[in-house]
């Protein structure tokens, strides 16, 4: 309630192949929690080809695009949309530079990781992505409506 501007921000977080074997869920799960973001959805799934094709088309064409769709489709991963004012840009600090060398200590990436090539987590990087995520990713059934009783101490 004070100076709330877009407390219903989305962005699609994904804990990658390489998260999910190293036991890291949990982890990435109670840093947005934590930091008083609203877990909307959540569900495992090893990603098809064609949906990663999709998630990461921007890609396409590039070096390391087959890389990454191989390590991306290589096990379960953990989708999720998590809500609140400036999510998007947030989780992204939250998680750190893409290569994980540069990737702030503090930081998900920064913590856990060591190559770009197994970097463990992925943001979207811009609302219009996020929604984009969310449609590729979610069913609109899939995310749930509730209220977060804590969040008048948020926000
Ligand atoms: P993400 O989409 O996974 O959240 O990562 P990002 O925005 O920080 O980085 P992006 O440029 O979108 O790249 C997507 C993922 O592709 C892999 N990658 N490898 N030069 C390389 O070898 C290279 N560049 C990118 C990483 O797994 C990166 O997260
Ligand atoms: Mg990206």
């Amino acid at each position: 309630t004070s100076t709330m501007t877009d407390a219903h921000e989305r962005s699609f977080i994904m804990v990658k192949p390489d998260g999910v074997q190293r036991g890291i869920v949990g982890e990435i799960i109670k840093r947005f929690e934590q930091r008083g973001f609203k877990l909307v959805a959540l569900k495992m799934v090893t990603p098809t080809r064609v949906l990663l094709e999709q998630h990461y088309d921007e890609h396409q064409g590039k070096k390391f695009f087959e890389p990454l769709l191989q390590y991306i489709g290589s096990g379960p991963v953990v989708a999720m949309v998590w809500e609140g004012l400036n999510v998007v840009s947030v989780g992204r600090k939250m998680l750190g530079a893409t290569d994980p060398a540069k990737s702030e200590p503090g930081t998900i990436r920064g913590d856990f990781a060591i190559v770009t090539g197994r970097n463990i987590a992925h943001g979207s990087d811009s609302d219009k992505s996020a929604k984009r995520e969310i449609d590729l990713w979610f069913r609109a059934d899939e995310l749930a409506v509730w209220t977060n009783s804590a969040e008048r101490w948020i926000y």
